[in-house]
């Protein structure tokens, strides 16, 4: 009788085994071993097997050679895999049963089950991918649009890692040129006056915060880009809320006052997630549940990416003079100050000039015209649609994204803090520079920002981070 390999499991304790595809019910499910004993594994399994990257259809067999599948096995050489280890696919049938059968057979052949996100650990520890390139592969899977998902790949492929890896560069050069200074203490000042010192750190600046700039829209298309729908009463607040939405969201009535929670709504707009919100209409309320909605309204605006500021376009008594821009502009302004003290900043809102259907035929055209080519008022119609694409390419515009998206990479919060902290401390390093300070503190600061941006990629990092990072991802990842 053939009688099944049997690897020593102290021999072989840290090969992992775990699911690949979802749990449920499948044609085919991926079960995934990693570590220096997934052949020997898997040569229990399935029977030998020694060609990488070649498929063989076996029958997968239990410890005492019971027969419980078939279905393909794939073996990926060390360090030609996802983890960098030896790895074996089995590609079997979809059932709970059959899938955990082949789990517990690879277990009784010395795998131990994987935990949360540890392939992807192992990939990161044998320098298959960094940490946001490991990060792009789980925002990739969790990404709930089409633009994330293009921008999770970005991050995957390393356009992220490459661009701070760049920037690392660049501030290592500059920390080495600094610190060679403080060796030759006699011209230190004359090394530090060399223009290009200002120049580069200048260069250096500019590259980190455009990458910020990025990083934080690539951090918005994952978790969406929230917009608030904000003005007076009855300006058709819910109404742009439930044209965006596509259905009855929010109640419409014609009186002021209809809406008091916050509503809101996830949709994509041209494939970019936005959470849009609708808001109680702002007044000097009395009423104590209207004085609620108004304070959450206030909140809601505050917090926002961007907010929608609604106007009734008939409440500015157009009619009866021949629009003027200026005119229209003041008239906006006024009454967005006598409901919104504590005013917005204009590159934080567009003014949607609503109920355009109800100026004569005239008057609509001459305001159309008015603000053709104006980015920041737009005129439209809740109720008939009237200017929508305008609108919908004026939120894409002050979100930032365009449709040439090949330059994105999504990103984290933590990405966020990192890139900040790194743009604090070269802040620092040039305040030192220009006030002609000794060069150990532009040193000391070149190195915190350096600091800051290795803990993106995992150049630097603690187990502390590393275990939250993993910990976050589901088993078999
Ligand atoms: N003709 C026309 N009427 C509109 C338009 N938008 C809204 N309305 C009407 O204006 C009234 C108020 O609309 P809502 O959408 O409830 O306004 P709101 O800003 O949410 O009002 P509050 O919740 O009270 O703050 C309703 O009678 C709507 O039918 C529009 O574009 N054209
Ligand atoms: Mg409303």
């Amino acid at each position: 009788m053939k009688t099944h390999p049997d690897p020593n499991p102290l021999n072989a304790p840290d090969t992992i085994v775990a699911e690949a595809t979802p749990a449920g019910r499948a044609g085919v499910s991926v079960v995934r071993l990693s570590g220096a004993a997934a052949l020997t594994i898997a040569q229990g399994v399935a029977g030998a097997i020694d060609k990488p990257r070649h498929a063989y259809f076996r029958s997968f067999k239990t410890r005492g050679a019971a027969v419980f599948d078939q279905g393909l096995v794939l073996y990926f050489k060390t360090p030609n895999s996802f983890t960098g280890e030896d790895v074996v696919e089995f590609h079997g049938h979809g059932g709970p049963i059959v899938v955990s059968t082949l789990i517990q057979t690879c277990v009784d052949f010395g795998a131990r089950m994987a935990r949360p996100g540890e392939f992807s650990e192992r990939a990161f520890i044998n320098e298959k991918m960094d940490l946001v390139q490991l990060e792009g592969v789980a925002d990739l899977i969790a990404s709930a649009s089409e633009q994330a998902a293009k921008s999770a790949l970005g991050s995957l492929t390393g356009v992220f890692s490459n661009a701070v890896n760049a920037l690392v560069a660049a501030v290592v050069e500059l920390r080495i040129y600094i610190e060679a200074s403080i060796d030759f203490p006699e011209e230190e000042i004359d090394f530090l006056a060399e223009p290009f010192v200002l120049e580069r750190t200048n260069r250096i600046e500019d590259q980190l915060s455009q990458i910020l700039k990025q990083a934080e829209q690539g951090r918005r298309l994952q978790s969406g880009f929230s917009i608030a729908l904000v003005g007076s009463p009855n300006a058709g607040k819910s109404s742009v809320l439930n044209r965006f939405s596509g259905q009855d969201s929010a109640i419409v009535t014609a009186i002021p006052g209809t809406t008091r929670d916050v509503i809101r709504e996830q949709l994509l707009l041209d494939g970019y997630p936005i959470q849009i919100a609708d808001t109680a209409g702002l007044r000097q309320a009395t009423d104590a549940i209207e004085q609620e909605g108004i304070y959450r309204a206030r909140q809601t605006a505050a917090t926002a990416d961007l907010c929608l500021w609604v106007v009734d376009v008939t409440a500015l008594n157009l009619t009866h003079s021949s629009p003027n821009r200026a005119d229209i502009e003041k008239k906006i302004t006024a009454a967005q100050t006598t409901v919104f003290e504590d005013a917005l900043a204009p590159e934080v809102q567009l003014i949607v000039l609503n109920k355009m259907d109800l100026l004569p035929e005239p008057t609509q055209r001459q305001v159309f015209s008015l603000f053709e080519a104006d980015h920041n008022v737009i005129p439209v119609s809740a109720k008939t649609g009237l200017g929508w694409h305008h609108l919908t390419a004026g939120i894409k515009r002050q979100i930032g994204v365009s449709d040439d998206s090949e330059s994105l990479f999504s990103a984290r919060t933590r990405h966020i803090v990192a890139l900040t902290e790194a743009e604090q401390h070269l802040a620092q390093a040039k305040k030192s520079l220009l006030a002609g300070l000794p060069g150990e503190l532009m040193a000391e600061d070149l190195k915190l920002a350096q600091m800051a941006l290795g803990e993106l990629t995992g150049q630097v990092t603690s187990d502390d981070l590393l275990g939250k990072i993993f910990g976050s991802f589901c088993i078999g990842k």
